[in-house]
């Protein structure tokens, strides 16, 4: 059933209404006129307190976003991606990760297969060979234990699997070295490979399609720098195992499908961290606490599937979002993570929602007059502060950022934790009350510097605060941003599982590749620029030494 278009839904045209009166209010008073708030427009779940009353919202506001929700046929959409139908329309696909993190002793028949079954076979053998290589029975071509792990992969077969590793950092086998390589730039895979020896290093070539130009670039690279430094070709099948959905691509490229580890083309590439994608993040945490994350996960799709939507995280955190961008106009949103080891999330982050809800077309193809996916980025904190905080503080554009805390750090020292964590809180403070004009002039500033230090406030901003980052946190975080994504995705009407958007770049890329590599100089048949920009890249090429000396 086609829903009827968002701007046509009765709770979008009434939330229009509202915002007519929202879009005056400061939070300063929001907050005067109801103490309450704070702890009231907080939930908790698998320990993670989501605090989202500095958001420019009252409880009018959150009535009519759950009413959107319920319209938007939110529940409808989640039961049927939990039931395994095809919801992704554009490459008519199930969407299944839920399937990815359900109990072993659970069933799941999809197309008369139980997924649950196939799941946890390949999670069987993912512990098998991930326990060998870490015991060192798994043994080389020379004979030596593995040491070094490199991760090739690129987009959803990457940023997930570099993403857990340093968040879960404090968990891994520290006698084990780590390494991704995801740029088709050599200089990637160069400095990856400095240091390691080869005889005691195992490639996983990550890569669902197994067709993935960069990866495959990088993999054969890998495999003739592995075959120079051993002097034997049948050396790759000591060093090589594989992810991936495509048998016979893995065993074209020489790697013995003993070593492959599956998963299902309805594992999306960016909700394939807990698939075998996640081999390098067992390899790193071991088995046990792999489980872990999946039960995190697991956790957050129950929480997902059966809370009432005022209570429903993954619902309030889209809700919000979707206020924030179709209401207040809000084009990117800051995801600050207070802690180092989560450095990555931002970027695993923005390819969740960027790649997901980046469309103009609703489902049945037809163009969108509303907004969709707004821009994510971000860094930890506190490091931004001392940089980009400023344009959030006073810049003319309001950007609603997600600040996560942690109450215990893995690495107690000092003072250090709690001079983080007060700038989670004085930063959520700061950007929804700011300073006002005569608090400014009160702290005796001079005259002519009070309006550059008037901080207007009213910028929203969510608080998410755990005890501390573990594998089980980990996965129940990623969870609550994914049926985020899904949630915003449902009221968008848009297909939040395909990216046909990334795919003419590449189609262009492989015509062009051949121009750059030729000796002769073929008729270039482009636009002007791009016939300019290709002949001044051959004659840089031909004429110049690309070598420089150190
Ligand atoms: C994710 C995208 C994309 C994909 C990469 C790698 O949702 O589909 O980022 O993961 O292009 O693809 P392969 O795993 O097939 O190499």
């Amino acid at each position: 059933m086609t829903p009827t278009p968002l701007r046509r839904r009765k709770a979008f045209e009434a939330l229009e209404h509202h915002y007519l009166d929202m879009s005056t209010r400061h939070l300063r008073e929001l907050f005067a006129e109801d103490p309450d708030r704070g702890a009231r427009m907080s939930v908790q779940v698998e320990g993670i307190y989501f605090d989202y009353s500095k958001n420019r919202v009252n409880d009018e506001t959150m009535s009519l976003l759950v009413e959107l929700a319920k319209e938007s046929g939110v529940a409808r959409r989640r039961d049927a991606m939990f039931a395994g139908e095809h919801i992704n329309v554009s490459e008519d696909r199930a969407v299944l990760h839920v399937a990815l993190r359900m109990p072993k002793d659970s069933s799941l028949i999809v197309d008369g297969v139980d997924v649950i079954h196939e799941v946890h076979s390949v999670l069987d053998r993912m512990s098998i060979f991930v326990d060998t290589v870490r015991s060192g029975e798994w043994r080389g071509h020379t004979g030596k234990a593995i040491k070094n792990i490199v991760n090739i992969g690129i987009g959803g077969s990457d940023l997930g699997p570099v993403m857990a590793y340093e968040a879960l950092r404090y968990y891994s086998r520290r006698d084990l070295t780590f390494r991704f390589v995801s740029n088709v730039d050599a200089t990637d895979l160069v400095e990856a490979l400095h240091g390691l020896e080869a005889d005691e290093t195992l490639f996983i070539i990550s890569s669902k399609t197994f067709g993935t130009l960069e990866t495959l670039t990088n993999a054969h690279s890998a495999r003739n720098w592995l075959v120079a430094q051993l002097g034997d070709e049948a050396a790759v099948a000591r060093h090589f195992a594989a992810v991936s959905t495509n048998a016979e691509k893995v065993a074209d490229f020489g790697i013995d499908t003993v070593n492959m580890f599956g998963f299902w083309d309805w594992v999306g590439g960016r909700y394939s961290m807990d698939s075998a994608i996640g081999l390098s993040t067992m390899m790193a945490i071991g088995p046990e606490n792999f489980s872990e994350l999946l039960g995190g996960f697991h956790a957050i799709d129950e929480h997902f599937r059966t809370a009432p939507f005022e209570e429903n995280v993954p619902v309030l955190m889209a809700l919000l979002a979707v206020w924030n961008r179709n209401f207040l106009g809000c084009q990117s949103v800051g995801v600050m993570p207070y802690d180092q080891y989560l450095k990555r999330l931002p970027a695993y982050l923005q390819q969740l929602t960027m790649e997901s809800n980046g469309k103009h077309v609703a489902l049945d193809g037809t163009p969108l007059d509303y907004q969709t996916g707004p821009i994510y980025w971000g860094e930890p904190g506190t490091n931004g502060q001392h940089s980009f905080y400023q344009l959030l503080h006073q810049g003319t554009a309001i950007v609603p950022v997600d600040l996560i805390g942690f109450a215990q750090s893995l690495n107690p020292l000092g003072e250090h934790h709690d001079i983080l964590t007060s700038n989670v809180f004085a930063q959520a403070q700061a950007l929804a009350f700011g300073r006002t004009e005569p608090e400014v002039r009160a702290e005796g500033t001079p005259e002519h510097v009070v309006a550059h230090r008037v901080m207007e406030g009213n910028r929203p901003t969510n608080v998410f605060l755990a005890k501390v980052l573990t594998p089980r946190l980990l996965g129940s975080l990623i969870a609550l941003y994914e049926h985020s994504v899904f949630t915003q995705g449902t009221i968008w009407g848009v297909d939040s599982f395909d990216q046909w958007g990334v795919e003419l770049g590449k189609v262009l890329a492989v015509a062009i590749i051949p121009e750059l590599e030729s000796n002769s100089d073929p008729e270039l048949t482009h636009d002007s620029s791009t016939n300019a920009l290709i002949s001044h890249y051959r004659s840089l090429k031909r004429n110049e030494s690309p070598h420089v000396e150190r």
